[in-house]
């Protein structure tokens, strides 16, 4: 069992907007389900922040952008790049918060994908491995020590944030049944392997709604 969140925790809610939710374009199997789950974990955690992706028209991670087909996987300057649907194109319906999402409380919304050509999964860190977000700064300028992550999708950005917060040296726990995954070709098995080997740990919601 958890000890209760604390001062130095911070709940990372990551991107619960309507592109990954079902009608959206980009739709996560089941991703409207954790809504109410997040709602209430988000009232007992102290300090909660908000991720948003917020990506440029045309951006490079777009299939559209490329005539090919979504899904697909390319290689961009830095590296392998899965093709995704346009979505969450700064200031579309697809790019606000789920309208069923109520974390009133929440202190900061980290906005990311917002360079045209570069994708980022990760809260942290853009997908060039080097472009930093400000996040890692802004969250031990607070003095938070312990990150717990919970939102869309396990297997990418909630998994490349967990990780990456692991670098960045916080204690990181994915609240596993308040996140759902896209799961393509291996995405969700391939994800968890990262992040055990990055010594993320993993909960459930009934461990703090208890
Ligand atoms: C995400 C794929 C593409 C995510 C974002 O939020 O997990 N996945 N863009």
């Amino acid at each position: 069992m958890l000890d209760r969140p604390a001062a130095h925790d911070v709940l990372l809610v990551v991107d619960i907007q309507n592109d990954f939710l079902p009608g959206g374009n980009l739709a996560v199997p089941e991703g409207d389900a954790i809504v109410p789950l997040v709602n209430a974990l988000a009232q007992r955690f102290e300090h909660v922040a908000l991720t948003q992706d917020w990506y440029a028209p045309g951006h490079r991670s777009f299939a559209s952008s490329h005539r090919r087909t979504p899904f697909e996987t390319i290689t961009l300057p830095y590296g392998p790049q899965v093709l995704w649907p346009d979505h969450c194109v700064q200031g579309s319906l697809g790019a606000e918060f789920s309208s069923a999402l109520s974390i009133p409380k929440a202190e900061l919304i980290v906005r990311k994908g917002f360079r045209p050509e570069i994708d980022s999964y990760s809260a942290f860190c853009e997908a060039d491995g080097v472009t930093p977000t400000g996040l890692a700064g802004y969250l031990r300028e607070r003095g938070f020590t312990r990150v717990f992550l919970a939102g869309l999708a396990t297997d990418f950005c909630v998994a490349y944030s967990a990780v990456d917060a692991r670098k960045a040296g916080f204690e990181v726990v994915v609240i596993e049944d308040a996140c759902r995954a896209i799961d393509t070709g291996g995405s969700l098995a391939a994800a968890w392997k990262r992040m055990n080997d990055a010594g993320v740990a993993r909960a459930t919601s009934n461990e703090f709604l208890a």
